[in-house]
């Protein structure tokens, strides 16, 4: 069974994303979205409820599983038997930070390969970070996120406003 692991903060999860997810699930049998419990960022969102969103709008892809983690990609993904990271690429920027990342974790586990996928056009300028920017001001996220989302932040953003 080929298995892959899509790491990252999502926080929260964004429509860039999502499409990662979808086109990766055609290529492996199983794939794990792993959600980072950040110790060193301050995220809006918490480990729970990331996975929660996540968990929400990969619901109808069968062969996707969410779980959080904490510690090294590479400790979780040997335990777990996956061989292949999978990362988005938008901009050259990723492409500087994406290689550093995927060598070193090759240097450290030279039995488990990330590959790339390429941001589908239409997504190639977002992030979590522009995302709730624009949320924080209270400005119309339905191009950016997916639909259960849209409320979350709305949510998240009227109370820290009160
Ligand atoms: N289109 C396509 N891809 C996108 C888009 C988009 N619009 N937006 C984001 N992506 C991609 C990103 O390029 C990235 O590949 C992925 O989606 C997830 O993005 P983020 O921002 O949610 O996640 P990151 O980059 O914060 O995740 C970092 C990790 C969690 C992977 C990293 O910190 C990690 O592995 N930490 C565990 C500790 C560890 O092993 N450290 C050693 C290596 S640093």
């Amino acid at each position: 069974m080929s298995r892959a692991i899509y790491p990252g903060s999502f926080d929260p999860v964004t429509l860039g994303h999502l499409d990662i997810i979808k086109r990766s699930a055609e290529m492996f049998d199983e794939l794990t979205v792993g959600v980072l419990n950040n110790t060193a960022k301050t995220p809006l969102f918490s480990l729970d409820e990331r996975v929660n969103m996540l968990k929400n709008v990969v619901s109808d892809i069968p062969n996707v599983k969410v779980v959080g983690f904490g510690g090294l990609l590479v400790d979780y993904a040997r335990q777990n038997d996956i061989k292949v990271i999978v990362r988005g690429l938008r901009a050259v920027t990723d492409f500087e930070y994406e290689l550093q990342i995927a060598q070193s974790n090759r240097k450290v586990a030279p039995d488990i390969d990330t590959v790339f996928l390429t941001t589908n056009i239409q997504y190639s300028y977002l992030s979590s970070s522009i995302v709730k920017e624009y949320a924080s001001f209270g400005v119309d996220v339905k191009d950016f996120v997916p639909e259960p989302i849209q409320d979350i932040l709305k949510e998240r953003f009227a109370d820290i406003r009160v």
